[in-house]
């Protein structure tokens, strides 16, 4: 069956690559209609070869619609999710709003596809430093159990959106030819303090909690919980931004609650769904940003025991945050969806 559907924030990085993807994916589009603020309604987006006029995001403008795929923002999602719901639209939103609502399920087909016929019109995507993680720990949940995760991540600026990634090649630039580096959007653009990105690491990503940990962190913490169904899973985030422009990169540690041999989860990673293993540091084989943006996967390498806790496994995980992140992820629920 051919669908209707909407995009709400189809000017954005997000939305540009949920174009591609329903493209490169075949999606049985009948329409598409791309949504946005006033500001970007009348500019044109291109799919299938075809121009298509931006229109302004009203209640109205979610009328006939039958999958709408929200990146916009969590305010314009909360403003608009109901009013598609209202008008018969299954809403697939890639914000903060939803995620740990009870009645919405907070989907990563390779953990929990079987979540989605629960909805009630509207499915959570999860944060994508919590994505490409999830996917690379659901072999060794299955087989090992754990519950004990730290990660830190190295996260690429396009995480903050299209005018992040624009900073970080204008400060490079400035910087290279002896100027002073414009500061306006890292690490939060609506924070009133901002520090260069280029030829830096900032340690937060996303506004300060008030238990001393960032948003970004505590979503890793709580979406991780929601997704696997499982409160006992002890997670513990340091979320870092650093100067590249695609692809989320993550350090995990994780204590396995069975004894393991390395062979064995090499084996559970490369039979995981959604997942290429890449691991050979000896010749000098393992996931970069680099590598793995424009690839829909996560790559996993740098697999190794801890040399304290015979039980506790290290690994590196990339995935491009703007695909298997965002993008991805979203038409994949919708796929399930028809
Ligand atoms: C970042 N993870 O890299 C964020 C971007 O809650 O969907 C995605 C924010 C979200 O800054």
């Amino acid at each position: 069956r051919e669908v209707t559907v909407a995009i709400l924030g189809a000017s954005g990085a997000v939305g540009e690559q949920l174009l591609r993807n329903l493209e490169a994916r075949n999606f049985p589009v009948k329409e598409l209609r791309p949504l946005a603020s006033k500001r970007s309604a009348g500019k044109t987006i291109q799919f299938r070869g075809e121009d298509i006029v931006i229109r302004e995001a009203t209640p109205e403008a979610f009328e006939g619609v039958d999958i709408a795929l929200f990146s916009a923002g969590g305010g314009v999602s909360k403003t608009f999710a109901p009013e598609a719901v209202k008008r018969g639209a299954v809403v697939v939103d890639n914000t903060n709003a939803f995620r740990m609502d009870p009645n919405v399920p907070l989907v990563v087909p390779e953990v929990n596809k079987d979540a989605i016929k629960n909805h009630q019109g509207i499915i959570a995507n999860p944060n994508c430093s919590t994505i490409q993680m999830v996917v690379a720990l659901k072999p060794l949940y299955d087989r090992f159990g754990f519950d004990r995760v730290i990660v830190s991540t190295y996260q690429a600026v396009s995480g903050s959106g299209a005018k992040a990634m624009t900073e970080l090649q204008e400060q490079s630039q400035a910087i290279l030819d002896g100027r002073e580096p414009n500061k306006e959007v890292m690490p939060v653009g609506a924070l009133d303090k901002h520090y260069p990105i280029a030829f830096n690491a900032i340690p937060q990503c996303d506004v300060a909690e008030e238990n001393g940990y960032t948003l970004e962190e505590m979503k890793m913490v709580r979406e991780t919980k929601k997704i696997f169904s499982d409160n006992r899973i002890g997670l513990t985030a340091t979320c870092v931004r650093v100067p590249v422009l695609r692809g989320h990169s993550e350090s995990l540690y994780v204590e396995l609650n069975k004894d393991f041999d390395i062979e064995e989860i090499r084996q559970a990673l490369r039979e995981g769904e959604g997942i290429i293993l890449e691991d050979d540091v000896a010749s000098q084989v393992y996931p970069m940003p680099q590598t793995a943006t424009g690839r829909d996967e996560v790559f996993v390498g740098r697999v190794r025991r801890d040399t304290i806790n015979p039980r506790g496994l290290n690994m590196w995980v990339v995935s491009d945050n703007l695909l298997k992140g965002a993008a991805t992820n979203t038409v994949q629920i919708a796929e399930y969806l028809i």
